[in-house]
């Protein structure tokens, strides 16, 4: 089955939103393989973010997750890295349409609350990175009512 890697930001943490969130993916259906409050330093941060090293945002990205504690998970299901990438919204909450969580919860781009892997593929560099123990293994006991 499908894994992403999905990341409240700081700013996310600090304005109590970490259970509307988890919340959120929990009712739609998806399970929660891996879960872990934890402050990341520079070059960790810098590592997640290599990709957009060259971009002129790229130091206020890494300064603003490093600020303080993130929660990082692994949810996995059915389509859940273009899934949950609608359910976060656009990546300028200006252009995040009402009913995802940007949309509903965040004004500035560089203040976006979340992070979703945009990929198969970067999810499983990013939860490789984040959880090098790899996702929880179990089950749940809902999956004949959430699939058919
Ligand atoms: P996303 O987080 O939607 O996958 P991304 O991977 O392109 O977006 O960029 C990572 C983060 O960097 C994004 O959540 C917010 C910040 N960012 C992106 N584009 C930006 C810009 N033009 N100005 C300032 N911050 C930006
Ligand atoms: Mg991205």
């Amino acid at each position: 089955m499908e894994q992403t890697f999905i990341m409240i930001k700081p700013d996310g943490v600090q304005r109590g939103l970490v259970g509307e969130i988890i919340g959120r993916f929990e009712k739609k259906g998806f399970s929660l393989k891996g879960l872990k409050l934890i402050s990341v330093d520079r070059a960790f941060a810098e590592k997640h973010y290599a990709d957009l090293s060259a971009k002129p945002f790229f130091n206020g990205l890494v300064e603003y997750i490093i600020s303080g504690p993130v929660v990082a998970m692994i949810w996995e299901g059915k389509n859940v890295v273009v899934t949950g990438r609608k359910i976060i919204g656009a990546t300028n909450p200006s252009d995040a349409a009402p009913g995802t969580i940007r949309g509903e919860y965040a004004i500035d781009i560089g203040r976006n609350v979340i992070h979703g892997s945009d990929s198969v593929e970067s999810a499983r560099k990013e939860i490789g990175l984040w959880f090098p123990d790899g996702a929880v293994p179990w089950r749940s006991n809902l999956e004949p009512w959430i699939y058919e």
